[in-house]
């Protein structure tokens, strides 16, 4: 089957650019989803618990002010089941399900360069083409599940947070493990602990989170978001993550400790990731990073009764906020439970897993857990993952998976050198996961339109970046990466290195995504400078692409 665009993915990113391709410009687009409905990431992640961590006034659509002031969300954060309704808000009000394709897996995707033709194939054999082929899969959607010894032996059942069963899991007199603890497991263990007989959380790195403060949305918080919509978009479209709050001017020292102490317990008791946004140098000095880190050791030693877990479950590694910081919902309270305990992997790390639950050894010699179900909360091969699930071959044969055996490289996290007309967004390289997802899709999806609506106008064959541009950018990512406290945290999986083998790179975009956003309004603005445009067909039109960028 044959269209003007392929979109890979059915998320917010798939069903933005879908009605920007189809219905701004024209073009017969076609939508090729794995799951069997809308959702992207809120497909698949059903896990108890799972909640979005950006507040529901921001985390939706901002390009169309009906569209943003027709949904009432209900609580501060939704939940998924409320995002799925959303999208499926969205797709009925612009007519998306009649080109989306779903329980559709895109297996490879060859570019046809005599054709100048994208060619897809799926897992089930169909195969489509296309002059563009976009890819909106989302940066956490390939599960990890790490490779544990033992664990085909297991006779009980087992789960990955982001594969989580439509049906639900009953834990009910069941005995629980949950390994990892990262923003899901710490969304997860407070509610598979209300109802299973034991929960037992094995923990790798102990993590920082701060309260989510999860409420209903009162009516006249609802007023205020429907009549808000240019300030939170204001808001959002010009802070460094794309929430819609305003970060502080003051550095952290410049405070005394006890006004310090007191804009802590606001921010704590107000709840959220705007914990983060107390101090402008939280993510850049560590001296001041050291304010707010102790601040949340003292309180999880306060909240959690045993002292044992307490150091375990304090004894943090990293800065606060270097790796991706989780809110929560009676997270370190849940360790006060009779039915639940925590096993400190660094000093007792998994041995392997046995047909009867979880065997470590360590300080406390070898242990059995019995278990009747493994809730692996392990997170993502993040990023590059999704993208190289796909065996993409580019000009001349190359493989990208080939090309990015040491990490990724892109131009803006939105295109590959060799492999032209195709556009990946919130691809690595770009701000992506470091931001409130939906305004940075709204801004790779307008850049990555007009981009498409000049080039067509022109006439112009196709569009891939210069490879000096790629290096550049990627010397560029590292480099705004190493200006923050980011770059201390080497085993977060920004860096790639909770998946054993993949590169250690940086992946995301640090400096920030209005600066992003920026500079590429400005690269299009300079003729889409560092990209090279094939001018065969631009030669011919009647006005040539300024100074197309070569
Ligand atoms: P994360 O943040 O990657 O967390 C995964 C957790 O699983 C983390 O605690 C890991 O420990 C742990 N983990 C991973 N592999 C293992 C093994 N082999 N053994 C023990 N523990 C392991 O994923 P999430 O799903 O929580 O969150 C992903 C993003 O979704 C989140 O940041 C938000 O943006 C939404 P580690 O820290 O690597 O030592």
């Amino acid at each position: 089957m044959e269209f003007d665009a392929i979109v890979i993915g059915a998320g917010f990113a798939g069903l933005y650019q879908l009605h920007a391709l189809r219905d701004r410009l024209g073009l017969r687009v076609r939508v090729l989803e794995r799951g069997g409905d809308l959702g992207g990431t809120w497909y698949w992640n059903r896990y108890p618990g799972a909640r979005c961590d950006s507040e529901s006034h921001a985390y939706r659509f901002m390009f169309s002010r009906e569209l943003f002031e027709e949904w009432e969300s209900s609580e501060r954060y939704p939940a998924p089941a409320e995002i799925r309704a959303y999208l499926d808000f969205v797709a009925r009000k612009f007519d998306l399900r009649r080109d989306i394709q779903f329980g559709t897996h895109v297996a490879a995707a060859r570019y046809d360069e005599g054709a100048n033709r994208w060619r897809v194939e799926t897992e089930a054999g169909e195969r489509f083409s296309a002059v563009w082929l976009i890819t909106a899969v989302g940066c956490l959607s390939a599960a990890n599940v790490p490779d544990t010894p033992g664990l085909a032996d297991f006779k009980g059942r087992w789960y990955h947070t982001g594969k989580w069963p439509h049906h639900g899991v009953d834990f009910h007199g069941r005995r629980v493990g949950q390994i990892g603890t990262g923003s899901t497991g710490i969304q997860a263990a407070p509610v598979i602990a209300e109802t299973a007989l034991h929960l037992t959380v094995f923990q790798r790195t102990a993590n920082y989170s701060v309260p989510a403060c999860n409420r209903p949305l009162t009516p006249e918080l609802r007023q205020w978001v429907k009549s808000s919509f240019e300030e939170i978009r204001a808001t959002a479209r010009s802070t460094i993550n794309g929430h819609a709050f305003r970060i502080s001017e003051r550095n952290a020292l410049e405070a005394s400790p006890e006004e310090r102490q007191a804009v802590y317990e606001r921010a704590w008791a107000a709840g959220g990731l705007q914990f983060r946004a107390t101090f402008r140098d939280l993510l850049t000095s560590r001296a001041a990073n050291d304010t707010a880190a102790e601040f949340v050791k003292a309180r999880i030693r306060a909240i959690v009764k045993d002292p044992v877990t307490a150091d375990s479950l304090a004894d943090i590694d990293h800065p606060y906020a270097a790796k991706r910081p989780p809110i929560d919902t009676n997270y370190f309270e849940t360790f006060n439970r009779p039915n639940v305990s925590l096993v400190n992997l660094r000093k007792d790390p998994i041995e392997r897993i046995t047909p009867a639950g979880i065997r470590t050894q360590g300080s406390a010699g070898v242990r059995e857990h019995p278990l009747d179900i493994i809730v692996f909360a392990t997170g993502f091969d993040a990023l590059t993952g999704p993208l190289l699930a796909i065996d993409i071959l580019g000009r001349g044969g190359r493989s990208l998976r080939e090309d990015w055996k040491a990490g990724p490289q892109t131009y803006l996290g939105l295109q590959m050198a060799g492999y032209p007309n195709l556009f990946t967004i919130t691809g690595p390289g770009s701000p992506s996961v470091l931001t409130n997802m939906p305004v940075a899709i709204e801004q790779h999806v307008e850049w990555i339109t007009d981009c498409i609506a000049l080039l067509r106008k022109h006439g112009v064959h196709t569009i891939e970046p210069a490879e000096e541009a790629v290096t550049a950018w990627g010397e560029h990512v590292q480099e705004c990466a190493r200006a923050t406290l980011l770059w201390d945290a080497k085993h977060s999986w920004y860096f790639g290195a909770n998946v054993v083998g993949k590169p250690r790179v940086f992946m995301p975009y640090a400096g920030g995504l209005a600066r992003y956003a920026r500079h590429c309004a400005n690269i299009a603005a300079r003729g889409y400078e560092g990209f090279i445009m094939d001018r065969r067909r631009a030669a011919e039109a009647a006005t040539p692409v300024a100074q197309a960028g070569v």
